[in-house]
């Protein structure tokens, strides 16, 4: 008769309570060494734990969900005696390879070889000069299977940089050969990835309680496109003040007609107003860059994008043709689009093909910062929050009414004499 084998949780570092997220294998199956039985996740890594005998799964005791810690039992296995033999010989060493956010060392001490396939499908010098070279520290935490980093690591391709398709964002086999393939064609920034310092990675849950949340869908989709602009485009912000002392008198006295039509009248359509024709005057400020860099696209239409607050996270839904319509619609679209923008009821296309954008703190407080511009835009205005300030008027100070404005231009595009140009205008 089969001899049974009870095999359990190697050593797994100083983790307890660890989460099943996995069960690779059922009753019956035939398991090779180093089989997968079960995947467990961490906060920092997830891993494989393998069979380290070949045989039979007579008893499956754990499932999807479980918590364990070294030595809870996984499985009861009859053995396979022919294959007994070599595995009793290597327990150690698949213990030691399931080791938690630790590079096993045999992978550790070898240099990552270069791909076969991708050194096939282009020239050397080209693989060589875009995959970045893989950095153990944060290797050690991707969140992947011990597998697919072996996989990774043959590549030379560094985990970290690669995007998760699988549960909970795990790196799977195939978004690594997709990695390497957007590399090798072009599609993704290998380089400007490649020449970033890395962030400091900190253990939070060292230094007290967390709790882990994870990002809203639209702050994943905002996040990225943030930090592309942030990096791709030389940023300069120019600060100015304009006094809508005279703008809030007019706001006033329109607001109870633009009430009774259900429109809510607040600075911002001025300012959008203010923004169109400064758009007219100044028509780089309307435009973008060609793909290649070496053109400016101006655009004959005027399309206002402006950054709502959402629960979901920010959003910037757009008013097109904005320069073909009054004050009043102008400031009802800006109340129709905040409140379903806040509901999430926008669609794609409603927060595409802005040519220009308003970002408005206004109606919350602060004064002057520095808007990231909305890429492929050339020029983002920031709005602060009026408020009344003492003004030299000649012969004493008077009360004016002061709104802070903060206009982020792309200085591939813009100069600074055209840039304060622009917010003089405006003011
Ligand atoms: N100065 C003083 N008061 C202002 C003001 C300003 N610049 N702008 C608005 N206000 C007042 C309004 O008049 C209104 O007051 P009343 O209710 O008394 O009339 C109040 O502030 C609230 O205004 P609002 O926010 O409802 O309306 P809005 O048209 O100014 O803004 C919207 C609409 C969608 C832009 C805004 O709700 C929003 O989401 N703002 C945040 C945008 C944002 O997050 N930008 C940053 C992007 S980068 O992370």
């Amino acid at each position: 008769m089969a001899q049974q084998q009870e095999i359990r949780v190697p050593d797994i570092g100083d983790f307890e309570n660890v989460e099943i997220v996995e069960v690779l294998v059922k009753a019956g199956d035939t398991v090779s060494v180093e089989a997968g039985l079960i995947t467990l996740e961490t906060d920092k890594a997830s891993m494989d734990v393998p069979s380290p005998v070949a045989g039979r799964i007579a008893e499956l005791k754990v499932s999807k969900g479980d918590r364990v810690s070294r030595g809870s039992l996984i499985a009861l296995v009859e053995v396979d005696e022919k294959a007994a033999g070599a595995a009793r010989a290597t327990p150690a060493r698949s213990a030691r390879r399931e080791a938690p956010a630790q590079t096993p060392p045999q992978e550790k001490s070898s240099p990552a070889p270069r791909p076969a396939a991708a050194t096939a499908a282009a020239p050397p010098a080209r693989v060589a000069g875009t995959l970045p070279p893989i950095d153990e520290t944060t290797f050690a935490r991707a969140h992947a299977s011990p597998s697919v980093r072996k996989f990774a690591r043959e590549l030379g391709v560094d985990l970290i940089r690669v995007k998760g398709s699988g549960a909970k964002g795990r790196v799977l086999q195939d978004d690594v050969k997709a990695y390497v393939k957007a590399i090798l064609t072009g599609q993704a920034a290998g380089p400007a990835g490649a020449g970033l310092p890395k962030m400091p990675v900190v253990d939070f849950a060292k230094y007290g309680e967390i709790e882990v949340k994870p990002l809203s869908r639209v702050r994943k989709i905002s996040g990225p496109r943030l930090l592309a602009s942030w990096l791709n485009i030389p940023h300069v912000t120019q600060h100015d003040e304009a006094d809508i002392t005279a703008l809030e008198k007019q706001r006033q006295a329109l607001k109870k007609e633009a009430e009774a039509t259900g429109v809510k009248l607040t600075p911002l359509a001025f300012v959008m107003r203010a923004c169109i024709l400064a758009l007219q005057e100044f028509p780089d400020f309307n435009a973008s860059l060609s793909e290649d860099g070496a053109s400016l696209v101006h655009k004959k239409y005027r399309h206002i994008g402006f950054a709502a607050d959402t629960p979901q996270g920010l959003v910037v839904p757009v008013i097109r043709d904005a320069d073909k319509k009054g004050l009043m619609e102008i400031a009802r679209e800006l109340g129709e689009l905040s409140s379903r923008a806040r509901e999430g009821k926008l669609s794609g296309e409603e927060m595409r093909g802005g040519t220009f954008t308003v970002s408005s703190l206004g109606g919350i407080g602060g004064t002057f910062f520095t808007p990231i511009i909305n890429a492929p835009e050339v020029a983002i205005l920031g709005v602060g929050r009026a408020a009344h300030q003492p003004v030299w008027q000649g012969k004493g100070f008077e009360p004016r009414l002061i709104l802070p404005l903060s206009l982020s231009y792309d200085h591939r595009v813009i100069d600074g004499a055209t840039g304060v140009r622009f917010t003089s205008f405006l003011v």
